[in-house]
């Protein structure tokens, strides 16, 4: 009986260890940031926003820049070449293109950095004011299944 009651309180103490520790490194919440990258930057931008593998990511970019004399001003689009583009970095991975408004999946985990695609930056101006949401599973509401007609 004493056996038991030992084994029962250590089952307790184990699996409050766990979900504890589960709370301190996940975050389950949606967060929406704005973050400013500027055309003159040519290193990543960090979003500050630590990416799960299945969060939903959410990019609504603002404003225009110059990167170069023939492209005029162009939105995180970019211009027909791809410079000016907006492209985003997830941990370690390759870098790819966002442009002004996107959504997707994430099949990896790591801080979202974001950059404009450009050779010199040195010649460049203006910035793109950058939302970014980050949409846990955990946040979204069980789905209701919605039968034919
Ligand atoms: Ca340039």
């Amino acid at each position: 009986m004493r056996k038991s009651l030992a084994i029962c309180v250590t089952l307790i103490v184990i699996s409050t260890f766990f979900f504890g520790a589960n709370i301190a490194w996940t975050n389950d919440k949606i967060e929406h940031k704005t973050v400013i990258v500027a055309s003159t930057n040519d290193e990543w931008t960090s979003t500050k926003l630590r990416i799960m593998e299945g969060d939903i990511i959410v990019i609504i970019a603002a404003g225009t820049v110059r990167v170069g004399e023939w492209t005029g001003d162009v939105d995180a689009d970019g211009a027909s070449n791809g410079d000016g583009a907006l492209y985003g970095k997830i941990g370690v991975g390759a870098g790819f293109l966002v442009g002004a408004k996107n959504v997707w999946v994430s099949d990896n985990e790591g801080t979202l950095k974001l950059k404009i695609r450009d050779g010199v930056y040195s010649d460049n101006s203006g910035n793109f004011e950058v939302r970014v949401i980050r949409i846990p599973p955990e946040a979204i509401p069980d789905s209701e299944i919605v039968e034919a007609d």
